[in-house]
Parts: structure tokens; C-alpha cells; sequence
């Protein structure tokens, strides 16, 4: 039987009885450990029924236990399909039956809220918590721990993560195995892991970052990883002498340098520092080698494509930019409106090309090829420039997206949300600069007629439907949207009147 994936990023660490988790509390999960209840799963998918290909809807904290599901998929040929735990029922809904999901793992507290909507969508539920208990972990104690690995082909579905769109609903990127096996090869490489390295994990599992780039990239070496349930800047600041490296959001960052113990002694022994997800702004760049002598490597990626481009691990790391396109991964510029290559040097829309390049969203013919060109260049949404060294600068977004955080957020979906309220007539959302995010979600919108706007009321109206991250931090009530010949409503405009918006007087 063969199974790629599992077999180089699980299979060859079976039998090693090295650490590869170590929590926070000081327990340790060996490779081996960890293998024997990912199969326990997968025995115990198999005998409810579970087939290769059928969907894994996974909502839950992060553990030990919520990465051995993935495991298990992968050795069981399901598909992973992993959900942020902020989403809300509403948004919960949505994933279920687009993605006609066989299983939904929860948590225990959200069983009750889901039970109706499982049965109605004929999803199996199961609860795994924070601290591995659950009906999962509670069936899967009972199984073997060997599992007869199903046979997958490197074009097999293993993944559908969910990523949102400028317009209509999230779309399903179908990651197969050679995407995040192609892609897991040439970071290993790239950054020079090995077994003996130790990541501070702090990022969620249930985005690219922290699953296929920290986590397949540590198994792929056969190292470990300091696997904590988020980010707790006390642990990090604890936890980074015992790590070789932090892999991180811009904020992980930003807050290191804003914490008082954060000195170079504390960042000594460790041999990298990675950033992506969000722009990391230039002078944090600066002022973490200023601080620590580390360079920190940026690079640039997205749920489609897993990583296209980084700085280099040899060489210069340049701030500002995210380095050249990885080994096999082919960059074009091209003119947004007409899809012609641009004279080398100037802006257009990023083009991505490679075995890391997803293969359609799911169900979605018609997203697949807006957006997938059929010489294999997916069409990404950035906007930027290769300079005369071949580094890519991201310059800025063709695409109406926030990142907050690390988060990313469509306006459409909170303006949608908004303009369905009796009091608004219409909306804008948009991003500002926040020290700690990034950026920061602020609303402005219109009164319907005889009607005024508080702040607080619209907000607790998104409350039911939209995830924690997604909410603006203000709705301001303005006279009117500023509009272009064409009636769209000129974004930028907004954001350079309200850039300096003072959010530290307003909760968060
Ligand atoms: C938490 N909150 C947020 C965010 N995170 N609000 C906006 N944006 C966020 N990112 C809310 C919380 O619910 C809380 O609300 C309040 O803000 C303050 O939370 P705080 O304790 O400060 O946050 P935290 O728990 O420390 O989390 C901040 C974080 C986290 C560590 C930056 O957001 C994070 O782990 N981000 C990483 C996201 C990520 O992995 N992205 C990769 C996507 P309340 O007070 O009401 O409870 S993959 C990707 O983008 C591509 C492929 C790529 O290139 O990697
Ligand atoms: P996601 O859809 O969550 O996969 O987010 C992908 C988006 O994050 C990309 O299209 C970029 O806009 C953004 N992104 C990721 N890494 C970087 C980076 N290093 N600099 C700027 N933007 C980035």
C-alpha cells in the first residue's frame, strides 16, 4: 500500500520513541505516542463507517489530540477539513453542508447547539475538548494501535480549507497530497530543519500556517515541537530558550518587542525566526535585529497555495520584501485587467505557478476558473513587483481583504451583515493600521431614513452571525459613502480619513 504523505511526514517516524510534542505542563508525546492514537482514530473513523475521500469537519481547541485527527485522516485517505474555533453557528452551518461533511468533531459545549443541524445535514457528531477527552478520544481508546494505512495517489484530495471570498460565501481550496508534500519538501530544505529542532508552536491549527507549514515542515524533519494552546506572551518569553525556532504571525513580533523581559539572552540559542501570514512591517524587522542580531525570515503564502516565496536562510533577508519565489514555484506579475506579463520591475497582480498550487475550490467550477487560469498561474489577489535582485515586494491587495492578526477578513460578509439592519442604509468596512494587529476593523455607515446608528447596538447585531475577529472595533456613522464616476465606493479614501482613528478609547 502506498499513502506519500502519510508515509513521509508520519510513517517514517514510527518507532522513534524521541519527543515530538512537548507541552507546556512538561509532558512529553513521542513520535511513536503520537502515531498509536492518530491509527486509534482511524480505526475508530473506520468502524463508524468512514470512507476514503468523505469529509472530517474538525472545530475544536488546539491539542495533542486535535493534531492526531489529522494524522489520522491522512492515514485513513479522509479529508481534513479544519475550522477556526471562532466561527459561530451560522457560519458552522454553512461549512457542513457545502462541504457535505461525514463527521463534525466539537467541542462538548457546543453538542447540544449542533445536534439538530447535524442530523438535518446527516453529519456524525463526536466532541473532542482541550484536554483530550471527548466521545473521539473516549471510542478511540478502545481501538488498535495499528492501522492498515489506505492507499492514496498523490493527486488525492486530503484537504478542503475553507477560505472567504471578496464576494459570496467562503470557498473550499482542495489541497492534495502532493501539494502539501511538495510544499513540506522544499521548506524543510529552504529552512535547513532537521530532527533536532525544537518550534515553539503558538499558532491555531486550523490554518495553513500552523498546520502544513510549522507542523508538516517539524514532521517531515522528525523534529519536535513545544506545542502550547495559543499565544501567552509569559510562555513564549518562557519556552523560546529550550526552541531553535519561532515560526509566527507579525503580531507574535510585535509583542515580543513590546514585552519587558523580551532581552537578546532570551533569543540566544534560538537559529530562526520566521514571520508570514500578514505584512511585517519594516521597522519591526529592524528593531528585532537591533534587539536580538536574529534577521527575521518573511515569506509569503496562501490557503491555495500553501508557500510561494521566502527570504533567504543564506543571504541577505531583506525587510520589507518576502524574499525570492521557492525552489519550483514560479512568480509572474501580470496586468490585472489584462493578464499580460508587466515590464520586470513594475506592479501588477501576483501569479502563482507550482506543485504547491491547489486544485479548484470545491464545487465551485466557476470560482475554480475565474481564478485558475488553465496555464496553471493562479491569480492571487496581491499586488506587487519583482525588484532587479528578484526579491517580491507585496505592495498591496487587488483583492478587498483585511488581515487582522493573521486573520483574514472580507468586508463583504460584515457589510452584509450590517446593510440588513433596519437602521443602516448602507455600508463600508474597512481596515486601519492597528500597533497590535496590523490592522483593525472599523465600519462606517449610513442611516436609513429617520433612523440613527449606536455604535454598540449594530455591533451586538453581528454578534450571532460573525466570528469574534470579524467584528468591527466601531460602526461610525457618516452622512455619506464616497464614490467613484462608476458608484464604487472609494475604499481608500475611507481609510486615509480614518488612519488615525483612535481605537485604544474604544474596547476591544
Ligand atoms: C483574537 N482576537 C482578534 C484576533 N485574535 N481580533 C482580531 N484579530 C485577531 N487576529 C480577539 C479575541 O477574540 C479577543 O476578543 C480580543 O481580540 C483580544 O484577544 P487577545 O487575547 O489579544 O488575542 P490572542 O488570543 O492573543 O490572539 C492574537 C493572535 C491570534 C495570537 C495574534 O489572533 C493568532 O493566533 N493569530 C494567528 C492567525 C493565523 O494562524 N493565521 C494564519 C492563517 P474578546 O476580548 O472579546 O475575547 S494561514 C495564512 O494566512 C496563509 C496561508 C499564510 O501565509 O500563513
Ligand atoms: P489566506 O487566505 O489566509 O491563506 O491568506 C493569504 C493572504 O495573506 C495572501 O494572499 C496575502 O494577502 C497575505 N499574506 C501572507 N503572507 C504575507 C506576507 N508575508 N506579507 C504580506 N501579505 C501576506
Amino acid at each position: 500500500m502506498t499513502n506519500p504523505l502519510y508515509d513521509q511526514l508520519f510513517g517514517k517516524n514510527a518507532g522513534k520513541t524521541s519527543p515530538f510534542l512537548r507541552l507546556s505542563d512538561g509532558r512529553t508525546i513521542t513520535h511513536t505516542g503520537f502515531l498509536d492514537i492518530a491509527a486509534q482514530i482511524a480505526n475508530h473513523f473506520a468502524k463508524v463507517g468512514l470512507r476514503p475521500d468523505d469529509r472530517v469537519a474538525v472545530q475544536v481547541d488546539k491539542s495533542p489530540e486535535a493534531l492526531a485527527v489529522y494524522a489520522a485522516c491522512v492515514q485513513a485517505g479522509l479529508v481534513f477539513l479544519p475550522l477556526n474555533t471562532a466561527y459561530t453557528l451560522d457560519e458552522l452551518s454553512y461549512f457542513l453542508e457545502d462541504a457535505a461533511a461525514a463527521v463534525l468533531v466539537v467541542d462538548s459545549k457546543r453538542e447540544t447547539a449542533l445536534e439538530d443541524m447535524a442530523a438535518r445535514q446527516g453529519t456524525r457528531l463526536e466532541t473532542l475538548n482541550a484536554d483530550g477527552t471527548g466521545s473521539l478520544t473516549e471510542a478511540a481508546s478502545r481501538e488498535d494501535r495499528t492501522f492498515d494505512t489506505a492507499e492514496r495517489k498523490p493527486s488525492d484530495l486530503t484537504a478542503l480549507v475553507y477560505t472567504s471570498g471578496t464576494t459570496g460565501r467562503s470557498k473550499g481550496a482542495m489541497l492534495s497530497q502532493s501539494n502539501l508534500l511538495s510544499n513540506a519538501r522544499t521548506l524543510v530544505e529552504a529552512w535547513r530543519f532537521t530532527s533536532d529542532d525544537i518550534l515553539l508552536h503558538a499558532l491555531p491549527i486550523f490554518h495553513t500556517h500552523g498546520l502544513f507549514v510549522a507542523t508538516n515542515v517539524t514532521l517531515m524533519a522528525g523534529g519536535s515541537m513545544i506545542f502550547l494552546p495559543g499565544f501567552d506572551i509569559d510562555e513564549i518569553a518562557r519556552l523560546l530558550p529550550r526552541s531553535t525556532v519561532l515560526m509566527g504571525v507579525p503580531t507574535f513580533y510585535t509583542r515580543l518587542l513590546r514585552y519587558d523581559g523580551f532581552t537578546a539572552d532570551l533569543a540566544s540559542g534560538v537559529r530562526l525566526f520566521i514571520s508570514g501570514s500578514a505584512p511585517l512591517l519594516p521597522e519591526t524587522h529592524i528593531e528585532f535585529e537591533r534587539l536580538t542580531g536574529h534577521k527575521i525570515i518573511e515569506r509569503y503564502g496562501m490557503t491555495e497555495t500553501n508557500m510561494n516565496t521566502s527570504n533567504p536562510y543564506d543571504g541577505d533577508r531583506r525587510a520589507g520584501t518576502v524574499g525570492y519565489p521557492l525552489p519550483g514555484v514560479e512568480i509572474s506579475i501580470t496586468d490585472p485587467d489584462t493578464g499580460a506579463a508587466v515590464p520586470a520591475g513594475e506592479i501588477g497582480m501576483i501569479e502563482v505557478r507550482g506543485p504547491n498550487v491547489f486544485g479548484g475550490y470545491w464545487n465551485k467550477p466557476e470560482k475554480t476558473a475565474a481564478e485558475l487560469r488553465e496555464t496553471g498561474f493562479f491569480i492571487t489577489g496581491d499586488l506587487g513587483k519583482i525588484d532587479d535582485d528578484g526579491y517580491v515586494h507585496i505592495v498591496g491587495r487587488a483583492k478587498d481583504l483585511i488581515i487582522s492578526g493573521g486573520y483574514n477578513i472580507y468586508p463583504k460578509e460584515i457589510e452584509s451583515v450590517l446593510d440588513s439592519l433596519p437602521e443602516v442604509l448602507e455600508s463600508a468596512v474597512i481596515g486601519i493600521p492597528d500597533a497590535d494587529f496590523g490592522e483593525a476593523v472599523v465600519a462606517l455607515a449610513v442611516a436609513a431614513p429617520g433612523h440613527k446608528i449606536e455604535s454598540q447596538k449594530a455591533l451586538s447585531s453581528v454578534r450571532d452571525s460573525l466570528a469574534r475577529f470579524k467584528h468591527p472595533r466601531v460602526v461610525l456613522e457618516i452622512d455619506v459613502l464616497p464614490r467613484n464616476t462608476l458608484g464604487k465606493v472609494q475604499k481608500n479614501v475611507l481609510r486615509d480619513r480614518y488612519a488615525s482613528l483612535d481605537l485604544d478609547t474604544l474596547p476591544k
